[in-house]
């Protein structure tokens, strides 16, 4: 047996909460846990330079398969030497398998045993991805690691139709194991599905724990379903998953859904939010969201947070940035996304601290009071 190229290393428990103090070891370095990645679809984080993102503390980014797939293509990719090569990031890469994509993004589909017929969003050309493919293709990008294709149902579809999908996900995450070339190189993470149905979360957890990932994924959640019953799943799947390995809620990335994640005892989270949301001029700061290009700070020469030490709040005030917004100058968006990322890299270096202090609930009742959610 060769080793696992992802290793996790629980280092501590806080004393309240479900929260763990952890570690991530990959080939492209060791990174502290619980963790949010940034999203970079495209092979790269929109707007920002590597270099920005590891200056800002980012440690591992997230691609996505479908879109690398469709363009330019993974072989283009492979030739360059590899994602990490292509985009000139040499930290951690995480790759998801294509599956979510496809069912957010691409036309008319057909799910089958063998895999998801649809059309490109792209060209609108006939395509076919498996579980084979979904992990060749991941083989060719080289990220650090790799997702299993898997079926997201959304959350209120019928309990009949989540239970076959279930089963049917963890089918071709067995398929996707068999047909991973290098688990020396990638590790290849499991998806827990299941719905808001704490039996079917048992029985995926079950299946897939038994084919001993060394990560486990907690997919099907924040797809509309409300705060409250996210939460309710959390408490109940997390438990089902191994201590000794990493686990990771998908496409999660607001600040208060981050604090409820680790006290469940979430380790890794990624989201377009941050990102997105600054595109179009909101901002996140500790004390609640803004949107820039409000009337109100046209005259505002303080910082977007004056609790912020990251580039935009040390050298740039809220009335630049909403000019800057109001003029569609692009330097708007790129400071905008840079401090939104920062933001919650430094809200979980922050939890983190806590954990290691066991004040996660303190800190959690104090973060929200000032963001705002305990009003709500
Ligand atoms: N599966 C995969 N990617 C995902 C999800 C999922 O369920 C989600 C759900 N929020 C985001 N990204 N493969
Ligand atoms: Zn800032």
């Amino acid at each position: 047996m060769t080793e696992p190229a992802i290793k996790y290393r629980l280092l501590k428990k806080e004393k309240h909460t479900g929260a763990r103090l952890g570690e991530i070891i990959t080939p492209h370095g060791t990174f502290p846990t619980p963790m949010f990645m940034p999203v970079g679809t495209q092979a790269t984080v929109k707007s920002l330079a590597p270099e920005e993102l590891e200056e800002m503390g980012a440690n591992i980014v997230l691609s996505n398969t479908y879109h690398l797939w469709l363009r330019p293509g993974e072989e283009i990719v492979e030739q360059a030497g590899g994602l990490h090569r292509f985009m000139n990031w040499n930290k951690g890469i995480l790759t998801d398998s294509g599956g979510f994509q496809v069912f957010s993004l691409a036309k008319i589909r057909d799910i089958t045993e063998k895999g998801v017929h649809f059309r490109s969003h792209l060209s609108g050309e006939k395509l076919f991805l498996s579980p084979e493919k979904a992990i060749h293709i991941q083989n060719s990008l080289g990220a650090d690691i790799m997702m299993s294709f898997d079926e997201c149902p959304p959350f209120f579809e019928s309990y009949d139709y989540i239970k076959k999908s279930v089963e049917r996900t963890s089918r071709w995450a067995e398929r996707g194991l068999k047909a991973h070339l290098n688990p020396e190189r990638q590790g290849l993470f499991g998806i827990v599905q299941g719905g808001g149905h704490q039996d079917l979360r048992q029985l995926s957890a079950r299946q897939l724990v038994a084919m001993d990932f060394p990560g486990y994924s907690i997919g099907g959640l924040s797809v509309g379903e409300s705060k409250t019953e996210m939460n309710h799943v959390l408490d109940f799947t997390t438990p089902l998953l191994p201590e000794n390995k990493p686990r990771y809620l998908m496409g999660v990335g607001s600040a208060d859904a981050l604090i409820d994640g680790v006290i469940r005892g979430v380790d890794m989270f990624d989201c377009v939010l941050p990102t997105r949301i600054a595109r179009n001029g909101t901002c996140m700061t500790s004390h609640g969201r803004i949107v820039i290009k409000n009337a109100t700070y046209a005259r505002d020469f303080s910082p977007l947070d004056d609790r912020c030490n990251c580039y935009t709040c040390r050298n740039f005030t809220r009335a630049y940035l909403r000019h800057l917004f109001k003029a569609d100058e692009t330097f708007g968006l790129r400071l905008a996304s840079y401090h939104n990322l920062y933001f919650l890299l430094h809200l979980m270096q922050n939890v983190r601290q806590a954990i290691k202090d066991d004040h996660l609930l303190e800190f959690r009742e104090a973060f929200f009071e000032e963001y705002g959610f305990n009003k709500k």
